[in-house]
């Protein structure tokens, strides 16, 4: 989508730190960390929240590319966290469907 931030930083457009990229997801390190490792997994499909999407297949595909980035390529040994923000009530700030990875520190619940 043109005018989505998330599909400017899949195309390149805008810079980002990015830690992993296949055919159907990009993760890229958050601007503003929460904890010592904060990384948002997106998938490159344009899916502007979590209760757009009822496509079992693509939510498989993106929770599997989360822990497999979470424990392969950021090395999590010790756990982590996943949030996905729903609409602007849920704290979605950013509508392209993202899934947040903390880690890095014991998290406070
Ligand atoms: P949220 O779930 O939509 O609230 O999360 C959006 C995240 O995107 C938030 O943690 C921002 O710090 C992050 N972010 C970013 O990493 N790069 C950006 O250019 C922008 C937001 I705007």
């Amino acid at each position: 989508m043109s005018d989505c931030l998330f599909c400017k930083i899949i195309a390149g457009d805008i810079p980002s730190d990015k830690v992993y990229e296949d055919d159907d997801v990009y993760a890229f390190r958050d601007i503003h960390p929460k904890a010592p490792t904060h990384v948002l997994v997106i998938p490159k499909q344009h899916v502007a929240t979590l209760s757009d999407c009822d496509d079992p297949a693509l939510l498989g595909l993106l929770m599997n590319r989360v822990r497999t980035i979470a424990d392969d390529v950021l090395n999590l040994a010790a756990g982590y966290r996943i949030v996905i923000n729903v609409r602007a009530g849920g704290g979605q700030e950013v509508f392209h469907l993202h899934v947040h990875i903390l880690g890095g520190k014991k998290l406070p619940f």
